[in-house]
């Protein structure tokens, strides 16, 4: 019997593999032999028809794509790397990435190639959360573990579907509610995961930094301040005080949509609440203020001492498998490597882990900004830019600028694949094996389990192919994962709050490792000194506005049984789905206006342009908005570009549209 994890989302199950067959691992301490869909069908992704097996190349995308070898891709793109001036080469990876891949891909980046234009798709699903916690914490460190909800007397899911998103911890979080745990769901969309609420809160799209200001307001104005611990470990908190005494409560409460009777109820639940965990995933992080909106939330934790102990805590849910890692090794273009910055010292301490002199000291460019700056060369690794970038259009019109398009993927049937010069198969989950660190801090490791398929290779050796060929033979001679695992776990040692190098990288499928154990015991902020800010923030209304051409809000999101563009879920036969992948969800109003019937087809329409989709008629959404699943693979030429100015996230979640009937 071998021993491994499931590579879908941040929740990180453990499985087991037996003749054959996949199970869940009973003694796992997550998911005790639980798993859902997704993780039971790991296998049968492996084995579809779609996989890319072979290396393609063509001269421009009117050609056709033809099979070449190995040693000719390989070959070429040194070439086309070598003769580019570095600021004009990106690398864009993906939080589905091992730790091992992502640790290579980091050093020849940053290292050797001398620019820091990595980053990865986390920038569109967890950077807003770095920078909060790194405003608030002085790091990215998440500081409640997901066992902690045993703990807790309530648990708020702040634009957070766990019913489909991260199915193995709403089940512990059904089984911690019949224990006496109270649940609270702020969505504008009555999801899977309100329907087990104790109180659902249908908020108005955006308007959580006022809903969190509220309650920050009233814990201020009610006495729950825990002033010994405001004076022992947090900033600012007269600053905060004072500007909260001028904002109205009335103005706020308006603009969330809610009633006061509504508030009422759930700051009754709240005040008494004695541990108290607030959860939260895209429904905060994808925004023009996500940034902010993550501070609110944690200042009423800050505010109430309710962190750093069990059972309570801001808990922002990682969404890919090993985001949390790719954050770690460093592989975001804002930030250099285990979680050093761009300072002098930091780069002074890179260079000589790494024997480099080579370290550029300005940030990269971050995932919409490689497409904008006129790149010559685009590595993409693991993950669907053009699929999953707002503005599809304006996505399209750009990366068909870039003269050399690199696609490392397992499958042949991304969206990107259709703009690729070069496309290099990997081999995916399965079929090798490396770490990765999940939601709650878990190290864990993947196993191979069957043999790779011939042509394909681990993403880490694919990277390091590229940096042989270019000459940088001693630096990338690893031998295995675990030889580059070790090397990270060495590098680790220089920023101090790391603890990842007491992990014995062969017992990891046995015992996972949970890092940062120390941080938690020791209550440790890491800003200058050693106390965490509060920040105080408005919701200044920036997001695109609806209008009488464009009447409602689009909010996109999760299906419990498809992986994003469903390369590795969207299999015939295979899986059991409960949930049609296109549906539009409309609310009954808007549907009797214009006269719409379930399932129809209809136009959604923004002003950057327009799809098809299913009509999903239900009580379950607001009157002003509706929402499309990221499974229908086109949603993005809908959504706007605006960005959170400090995370440079995009606001997935709020773009004007309009609906229109296909014969009208
Ligand atoms: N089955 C499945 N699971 C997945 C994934 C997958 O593709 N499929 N992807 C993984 C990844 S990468 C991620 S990032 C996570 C995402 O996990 P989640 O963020 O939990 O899932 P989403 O459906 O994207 O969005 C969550 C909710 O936010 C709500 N929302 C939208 N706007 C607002 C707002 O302004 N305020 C509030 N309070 N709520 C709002 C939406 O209605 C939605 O119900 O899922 C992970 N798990
Ligand atoms: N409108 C809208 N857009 C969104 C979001 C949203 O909520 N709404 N969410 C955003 C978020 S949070 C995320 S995380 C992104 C996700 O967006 P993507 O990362 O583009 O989505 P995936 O379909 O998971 O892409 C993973 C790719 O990796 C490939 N792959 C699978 N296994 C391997 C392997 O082992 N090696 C390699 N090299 N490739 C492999 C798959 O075939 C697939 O093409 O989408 C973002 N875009
Ligand atoms: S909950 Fe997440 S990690 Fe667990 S089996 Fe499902 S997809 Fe895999
Ligand atoms: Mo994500």
């Amino acid at each position: 019997m071998i021993k491994s994890v499931c590579g879908y989302c941040g929740v990180g199950c453990g499985l087991e593999f037996e003749e054959d067959k996949l199970r869940g691992d009973v003694v796992y301490p997550i998911n005790e032999g639980k798993v859902c869909s997704k993780g039971v069908s790991e296998l049968l992704s492996i084995q579809t028809p779609t996989r890319l097996l072979r290396p393609h190349i063509r001269e421009s995308l009117h050609d056709e794509l033809k099979i070449t070898s190995w040693d000719n891709a390989i070959d070429v793109i040194a070439k086309k790397i070598k003769t580019t001036n570095s600021d004009k080469i990106g690398f864009y990876l993906s939080g589905q990435l091992l730790t091992e891949d992502y640790y290579i891909a980091n050093k020849l980046v940053k290292g050797f190639l001398g620019t820091n234009n990595v980053d990865t798709n986390s920038r569109t699903c967890m950077s807003s959360a770095v920078v909060a916690h790194k405003k608030a914490f002085g790091i990215d460190f998440v500081p409640v573990r997901m066992e902690d909800i045993f703990k807790a007397n309530l648990l708020i899911l702040a634009g957070a579907n766990t019913a489909e998103a991260h199915v193995v911890f709403h089940n512990n979080i059904k089984k911690a509610k019949k224990k006496g745990l109270k649940i609270i769901v702020l969505d504008p969309r009555l999801t899977d995961t309100a329907k087990i609420a104790d109180l659902y809160l249908p908020l108005k799209v955006g308007s959580d930094i006022d809903f969190f200001n509220l309650v920050s307001k009233r814990i201020i104005e009610e006495n729950l301040v825990d002033e010994k611990f405001i004076e022992e470990n947090v900033n600012n908190y007269e600053l905060l005080r004072n500007k909260f005494k001028r904002v109205p409560a009335t103005k706020m409460l308006k603009r969330t949509g809610l009633s006061k009777e509504q508030f009422e109820e759930f700051w009754e639940i709240y005040k008494d609440s004695e541990n108290i965990i607030s959860a939260w995933t895209m429904g905060l992080n994808q925004s023009v203020q996500g940034v902010d909106k993550n501070l609110a939330l944690i200042n009423t934790h800050l505010l109430s001492g309710k962190i750093y102990k069990e059972g309570n805590g801001p808990f922002s849910l990682t969404g890919q498998p090993n985001a949390m890692g790719g954050r770690e090794v460093g592989g975001l273009s804002t930030m250099l490597a285990v979680h050093m910055g761009f300072e002098k010292e930091s780069i002074k301490k890179v260079s000589q882990f790494w024997d480099t002199n080579k370290i550029d000291n300005k940030p990269g460019l971050t995932a919409t900004q490689m497409l904008s700056a006129k790149l010559d060369v685009l590595v993409i690794c693991h993950t669907d830019p053009v699929y999953h970038l707002p503005n599809r259009n304006k996505v399209e019109r750009l990366i068909k600028k870039i003269p050399t398009v690199i696609e490392i993927n397992a499958y042949d049937n991304s969206e990107t694949s259709n703009f690729a010069h070069i496309k290099l198969p990997a081999a995916p989950w399965g079929e090798k094996e490396g770490t990765q660190t999940n939601l709650d801090r878990t190290i864990t490791k993947q196993e191979k389990l069957t043999r790779t398929s011939i042509d394909c290779k681990p993403d880490w050796e694919i990277f390091q192919l590229i940096a042989q060929k270019l000459g940088f033979k001693d630096a990338f001679n690893f031998e295995s994962s675990k030889e580059i695992f070790q090397e990270y776990q060495e590098m680790t040692k220089l920023s101090s709050h790391m603890d990842m190098h007491k992990a014995n990288y062969d017992d990891l499928s046995n015992e996972p490792f949970v890092w940062g154990k120390d941080i938690v015991s020791k209550k440790e902020f890491f800003t200058k000194n050693k106390k965490a800010n509060l920040h105080f923030v408005q919701n200044k209304l920036m997001s695109e506005k609806t209008s009488l051409k464009y009447p409602l809000i689009l909010v996109t999101g999760r299906t419990r049984d498809q992986w994003h563009s469903g390369t590795k879920t969207n299999l015939p036969k295979t899986l059991l789905k409960f949930k049609d992948l296109d549906f539009c969800e409309i609310n009954p109003t808007n549907a009797k206006k214009l006269a719409l019937e379930n399932d129809e087809i209809i136009k959604v329409i923004s002003i950057r342009g327009e799809i098809k989709s299913k009509v999903l008629i239900t009580e379950n959404i607001r009157e002003d908005t509706i929402f499309i699943p990221v499974s229908n693979r086109d949603v993005n030429y809908l959504t706007n570009d605006l960005l959170d100015k400090d995370s440079l996230q995009p606001d997935y979640n709020h773009s004007a549209v309009r609906i229109e009937k296909i014969n009208s």
